[in-house]
């Protein structure tokens, strides 16, 4: 399969000058008053985008969906879930977006589709269906009786607890799901799969949309023997990553993807991978822009810097140094050729602050200071609605307050297997996803301006001080933080293009680096830490100090190379 032609080397993509704002719809704005947020209420809220200055809105999906993994398991790709609206309340979207200079992508789910989409009916139905061979369908294992526990066709772990393989009693097979037993994973091998995928594509494309988000889209190649995988710590299953993760043909897929439905249409098109367990040497190759599969990809290793072997929930302190040497590493990695991803928080991962900051006293220095740490690399940036309000974890009492398929199947899980359910919450109020997921604070109202009626998920009680209304004229807030670092990344060539040098690399709390473009050089030095910190070994530290001075998370002017708890300085010189 040819490639397609690559911009050439030395026009800098659009994109890198460009910051990404992801909506979680049902979290962001309810406009009819049923809990949950759709895309009138967004449509209302597009001037508050704009204030802030994004250039891109991803939305998380917004397909007719059961609604087993929040609209993850989408049961009709070309439609809108009445929970969210209708095609036309999503052209009107698209319509005011564009009218703002803002681009829309959206949520690409094409490792599986929900058990409740009409391919998957037809091949649960009838073995002799044409639709069969579009997913997993596998016989116990050899020897075994069906349909009992252990005889599954493989030892692989569902990403949600349990096996990945469902028994199905009337057809006396199992199918693979790599998450929710709802989401069956689709049969890549299959060309008509993929036809199908590529059309439904250009579908969005011609409707207008400005590309794609696409979820774990380095599943989609599995090595076709299914074998099973080592053995995870503290658990009854095996890992099958080694034979799904950026499989045998994955490569030959995004090219053929490229192809299909990318080729003639313009630079304007963003392409993003969500890609777990994506080594560095895999994402340089698949953001080489010479030969780009797609334009960038969300890589793991900087938020799994707090996990052991056993995942997510295998959880570490965590140590900044870690993350330090992690997102170096990638920028380091991804110079020249590749391109990053940069982002902290999303509606998979706890609230940046809690994580990485600090949650109670010094929640507006870290949000400032985590937030310039990670705008002022080298990459596109991704902003998950409310990080720029600085929201923080939920404090949860009891797991009936999740709603989240993967918190609530984590806590049974571990409970029936006997843990402490006390210590089973403690790691889901670090980690669960519905950390992220609680309602966009809008105002200081009852249901923080979300909603007039009850939101599905309980709103964040700090929302009377943590709120759109308050931060969005005071020059101090956190929201205004955020809107002077999107600015910096359009006016600053040195912030998009720049390359990156890391300083002080053996520090423990401090994280220092360069961006150089064409003799303007721009200093970033971050405290990652709650406790004060000495920068003064920088390299021409006191010449620093006469620069001009960018941007700053506490008052004053600094006089010296002593760093308060998360502080972050900004520096600049020509
Ligand atoms: O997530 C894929 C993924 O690997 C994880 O981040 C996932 O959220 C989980 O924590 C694994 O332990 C994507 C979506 O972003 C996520 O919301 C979906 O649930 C998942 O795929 C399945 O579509």
């Amino acid at each position: 399969m040819p490639t397609p032609p690559a911009a050439p080397p030395h026009e800098e993509p659009w994109w890198t000058s460009a910051v990404v704002y992801q909506v979680y719809v049902r979290s962001f704005a309810d406009s009819d008053g049923d809990g949950i947020g759709d895309l009138r209420g967004l449509l209302s809220k597009v001037d508050y985008l704009s204030h802030l200055g994004i250039d891109v809105v991803w939305l998380s999906p917004i397909y007719p969906s059961p609604q087993d993994d929040g609209g993850y398991d989408v049961s009709d790709y070309q439609g809108i879930d009445p929970l969210f609206g209708t095609l036309a309340d999503f052209d009107e979207l698209l319509a005011a977006l564009h009218a703002r200079g803002i681009k829309l992508i959206i949520d690409l789910v094409v490792n599986h589709t929900s058990d409740e989409h009409p391919w998957f009916k037809a091949s649960r139905s009838d073995p002799s269906s044409p639709y069969r061979d579009w997913y997993w369908w596998r016989p116990a294992r050899p020897g075994k009786v069906p349909g009992k526990p252990g005889s599954e066709p493989n030892n692989w772990r569902s990403a949600f607890s349990g096996s990945a393989w469902e028994f199905d009693e009337d057809t006396q097979e199992y199918y693979l799901h790599l998450f929710s037993r709802r989401q069956p994973d689709l049969n890549w091998e299959n060309p008509q799969v993929r036809q199908a995928v590529h059309q439904m594509m250009c579908w969005w494309l011609d409707r207008g949309v400005d590309g794609f988000r696409m979820d774990v889209i380095n599943m989609i190649s599995k090595d076709v023997l299914l074998p099973d995988g080592p053995p995870i710590p503290g658990e009854d299953f095996g890992d099958g990553g080694p034979f799904y993760l950026c499989g045998p043909r994955l490569d030959e897929f995004l090219q053929e993807m490229r192809q299909e439905v990318f080729a003639g249409r313009g630079d304007h098109v963003l392409t993003v991978g969500e890609m777990p367990n994506v080594t560095l040497e895999q994402a340089r190759a698949i953001t080489d822009r010479h030969s780009p599969r797609l334009d960038m990809v969300f890589q793991f290793e900087h938020v799994q810097v707090d996990q052991g072997p056993g995942g997510k929930f295998d959880l570490l302190p965590l140590r900044p140094a870690d993350l330090k040497a992690s997102l170096s590493r990638w920028q380091e990695g991804l110079a020249g050729t590749g391109w990053n991803t940069l982002y902290l928080g999303n509606h998979d991962q706890p609230r940046l602050v809690s994580r990485f900051g600090d949650a109670d006293e010094l929640r507006v220095p870290s949000a400032k200071a985590l937030a310039t740490m990670l705008h002022l690399h080298r990459g596109t940036p991704f902003i998950f609605q409310g990080d720029e309000l600085g929201m923080t974890n939920y404090p949860w009492r009891e797991a009936s307050e999740f709603r989240d398929i993967e918190s609530l199947n984590h806590y049974r899980d571990r409970v029936e297997r006997g843990e402490n359910p006390e210590t089973v919450m403690q790691t889901l109020r670090r980690m669960s996803r519905d950390n992220a997921r609680t309602p966009m604070q809008w105002d200081a109202s009852t249901h923080a301006g979300f909603s007039t009626g009850t939101p599905w998920l309980s709103v964040h009680p700090d929302h009377a001080e943590v709120n759109v209304a308050r931060q969005l004229d005071d020059p101090d807030s956190v929201l205004s933080h955020y809107r002077r670092l999107i600015a910096l990344r359009h006016e600053e060539p040195a912030v998009s293009r720049g390359d990156f040098t890391l300083l002080l690399p053996s520090h423990e709390q401090v994280y220092a680096f360069m961006r150089r473009h064409e003799g303007t050089e721009v200093l970033v030095v971050t405290n990652l830490t709650g406790a004060e910190a000495n920068a003064g070994s920088l390299p021409g530290a006191l010449a620093w100090l006469e620069a001009e001075l960018l941007l700053m998370n506490y008052p004053g002017v600094p006089t010296s190379w002593r760093l308060r708890p998360f502080e972050s300085r900004v520096y600049r010189r020509r």
